[in-house]
C-alpha cells in the first residue's frame, strides 16, 4: 500500500519527482483547489515542508494518522515542533549539509556591503569610471566580527573569518565551553564592540526582533549588519530607519520579514545588499538537502534510524 504524503511547500523539481515516484504525493494547494483535502486528511502519514513553511498546532492536529513532518531546510521555526511531538509526530530537518553554503554567503554579503561591490559594478556599467575613481570603501580583513548565535553556521563563519584575521566575538544563551572567542551577554553589548554583526540564530518567537533599534544604535555609524538567519530576527522597520539615517553603515541581507516581499524603502538604499533567501541555493547543496530530506522519510517508513530528527 502506498504511503500518502502531503506537501505544503515547493520542493526542488527533481525532489518533487522523486517524491511522486516513491509515495502517493499530494500538493496542498492542488488538493484544496480540487476540493479533495478533507477526504485525504485521514490518509496522510507524512507532511513535507520547508524552512519558510508555517505549520501550526491546529494544522497538525487535523491529521490523526500523521507520523512524520519532514522539513527541507535546517530552520524549522515555522513548524510547531512541540505540538507535533505532543501528538507523537516525528519532525526532521536538513542540518549540516548547508552549513558551508550559508556561511560562504554570509562572508560574501559582508564583503559585498563593505566593498560596495553592487554599487561599484553599476558604476562601471554606467560609464562613470571615466569621470573619476570609485570612493574608498571599508576594509574587512583584520576588522571585528560579532556572531549572534554561535551554532553550526556561526562557527563556520567564524572559521572563515579567522582566515581574514578578524577578531571574533559572539553572543548566545550562555558562553559555550571550549570556545575562546570573546563572549558578550547581549546582542547590544556585542554590537557595541564589533564592525560586522552577523545574525545566525534560529528564528521563531524567542528571537523575534532580537536585533532591535537599540542593537543597531550600539553597532553604530561604522557598523554593518549581516542577516542569514530569519527576517524576523531583525526589527526591519528599525533597520530601514538605521540605514536611512546613517545610524549604521550598511546591511547585507538574505532574509526578510515578509518574503518574498521586500519593502521598497529597503530596495531604494544603496548601503544595503539584498539577496533572495538563496544562501543554501547551490546545485550541490540543494542536492545534498534533497537526499537528506528523502532519506529522513524513507528511513522512517522502512524502520531504519532517521538521520536528522529534531530533538524533542
Ligand atoms: C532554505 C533555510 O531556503 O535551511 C533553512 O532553514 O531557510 C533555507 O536553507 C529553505 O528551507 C528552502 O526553502
Amino acid at each position: 500500500m502506498s504511503i500518502d504524503v502531503l506537501s505544503v511547500a515547493p520542493l526542488p523539481p527533481k525532489l518533487d519527482r522523486q517524491m511522486e515516484e516513491a509515495y502517493s504525493y499530494h500538493r496542498y494547494e492542488d488538493v484544496v483547489a480540487r476540493g479533495e483535502f478533507e477526504a485525504l486528511i485521514p490518509r496522510i502519514r507524512a507532511i513535507a515542508a520547508n524552512g519558510e513553511s508555517t505549520v501550526t498546532a491546529e494544522f497538525i492536529a487535523k491529521f490523526p494518522n500523521l507520523e512524520i513532518l519532514s522539513v527541507f531546510g535546517v530552520g524549522y521555526d515555522g513548524v510547531d515542533a512541540a505540538a507535533a511531538h505532543e501528538q507523537g509526530v516525528i519532525v526532521t530537518h536538513t542540518p549540516g549539509v548547508l552549513t558551508d553554503d550559508v556561511s560562504d554567503h554570509a562572508i560574501g554579503l559582508m564583503l559585498s556591503v563593505a566593498r560596495r561591490t553592487p554599487v561599484a559594478d553599476r558604476f562601471v556599467r554606467e560609464g562613470k569610471w571615466v569621470d573619476g575613481g570609485f570612493p574608498f570603501t571599508k576594509k574587512v580583513s583584520g576588522s571585528r566580527l560579532g556572531i549572534v548565535g554561535l551554532g553550526r553556521i556561526g562557527t563556520a563563519i567564524a572559521k572563515r573569518a579567522e582566515a581574514f584575521s578578524m577578531e571574533i566575538a559572539y553572543t548566545d544563551r550562555a558562553p559555550i565551553n571550549g570556545i575562546s572567542y570573546a563572549f558578550h551577554e547581549t546582542p547590544a553589548a556585542l554590537a557595541a564592540n564589533v564592525d560586522f554583526l552577523v545574525a545566525t540564530t534560529y528564528g521563531g518567537p524567542s528571537t523575534r526582533g532580537l536585533i532591535s533599534a537599540e542593537v543597531l544604535a550600539a553597532l553604530g555609524p561604522e557598523g554593518y549588519l549581516i542577516n542569514v538567519a530569519r527576517g524576523t530576527v531583525v526589527d526591519e522597520a528599525a533597520l530601514i530607519a538605521a540605514l536611512q539615517n546613517g545610524t549604521i553603515a550598511g546591511a547585507g541581507l538574505d532574509v526578510f520579514e515578509e518574503e518574498p516581499h521586500v519593502p521598497d524603502a529597503l530596495k531604494a538604499l544603496d548601503n544595503a545588499v539584498l539577496t533572495p533567501h538563496m544562501a543554501s541555493a547551490t546545485h550541490e547543496t540543494r542536492k545534498a538537502m534533497s537526499d537528506l530530506f528523502a532519506e529522513n522519510l524513507a528511513a522512517h517508513f522502512s524502520g531504519r534510524p532517521i538521520p536528522a530528527k529534531v530533538p524533542q
